[in-house]
């Protein structure tokens, strides 16, 4: 039994004459809580996750080396896990949190099969190839924000002549937590195309709906946010709008159909760090993953600080104070368990550290 989440008001002394009584109750799957409630009702968040930073630079020629290694059917997805160096073996990048880097090569095809998780796909190199949802192809190209629903089917091809690679964010440690997982894998490898490209788009990416629209579940019917419109928005927005002292100029992206969030379980965020913008400490309870997709800066995180550019990936650990600086005009992709935490009444944050 873990000592170090003894209750506080428990005397350390008379516990030795308690062990026998331990002892037995642990025999019948009985065990105090006084001996473990400090380590189970926490003061304050104390995440094993630690701040991290992945370099473009360095992540890019493991993919590569992957591809030489496997095919992307043999892999199922050929995916290189961000692991968070404090919970190694996990594939984590947060607690709750999974980020992958997918690698799909010219004429591959990731095979179709669905699953309770929602993905996220944030595009990082690559043009002309797709995800597939429910039978509608999304063309990507990078800084798009693609969603994969909740049990829908997908798959993943690459008609370029280039590699393509974007970064997975999933919420299958959600899932598993609560033991509701299902996977279904599709009989054929890709499922059939029966919906039109930009379908979608023009169904839910107009302030318009289809007049008789009716939801068939808590994930935007939008899904691919594409960048060049989520980057106009921002350019558009900073020369009007009073800058954020934490977040410079940050949206979030949002389901056109109730105003929510874009993901029932994932919150995403875009945001512009104009040249030379310093922010204030902030804090939240959730633990965010940034991604950079243009311009460089720094973020201090904890007092540690992260050079980052082009494509490098960064973790922000819960309740763990960072800041931002850009050298140039910066902009930062993220994505965190916020609003499953909204939800439940979990989220907390925190704006200057005085
Ligand atoms: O593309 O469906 O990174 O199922 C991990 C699990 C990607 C995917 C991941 C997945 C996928």
């Amino acid at each position: 039994m873990a000592n170090d989440g003894l209750a506080h008001t428990v005397n350390r002394e008379a516990e030795s004459g308690r062990m026998e009584f331990y002892g037995r109750a642990n025999q019948q799957h009985l065990a105090p809580l006084w001996r473990v409630l400090g380590g189970l009702v926490l003061e304050s968040p104390k995440s094993p996750c630690i701040p991290a930073l992945w370099k473009w630079s360095d992540v890019r020629p493991y993919l590569m080396e992957a591809c030489q290694i496997i095919t992307a059917e043999e892999a199922e997805r050929r995916v290189l896990v961000l692991e968070n160096p404090g919970m190694p073996g996990e594939s984590r990048i947060t607690r709750s949190m999974f980020a992958g880097m997918q690698i799909i090569l010219p004429g591959e095809v990731a095979p179709a099969h669905r699953h309770v998780a929602s993905a996220l796909r944030f595009v990082i190199e690559g043009k002309n190839a797709y995800t597939a949802v429910s039978g509608e192809r999304t063309m990507m190209a990078p800084g798009d924000f693609v969603i994969t629903p909740s049990w829908t089917w997908h798959d993943h091809g690459n008609l370029s002549t280039e590699p393509m690679v974007w970064l997975d964010g999933l919420d299958m440690h959600l899932v598993n937590l609560m033991d509701a997982g299902f996977r279904d894998g599709y009989p054929d490898k890709t499922h059939p195309v029966v919906r039109p490209e930009g379908a979608a788009d023009a169904e839910f990416g107009y302030n318009l709906l289809p007049v008789d629209y009716k939801p068939g579940s808590q994930t935007t019917p939008i899904f691919n946010y594409p960048y060049t419109r989520t980057r106009e928005a921002l350019d558009r927005l900073a020369r009007f709008y009073p800058i954020d002292p934490c977040f410079g100029f940050k949206m979030k992206y949002v389901n056109p159909i109730d105003g929510g969030w874009a993901m029932p379980t994932i919150a995403t965020w875009m945001q512009l760090l104009p040249k030379g913008f310093k922010s204030m400490p902030y804090r939240s309870t959730d633990g965010v993953v940034f991604v950079c997709v243009e311009g460089s800066g720094k973020t201090t995180i904890n007092g540690q600080v992260f050079n980052w550019g082009p494509h490098d990936v960064f973790t922000v650990p819960s309740w763990t104070f960072y800041e931002h600086e850009a050298s140039s005009d910066a902009v930062l992709f993220s994505f965190s368990d916020r609003v499953s935490q909204e939800k439940l009444d979990f989220f907390r944050e925190q704006r200057g550290n005085a």
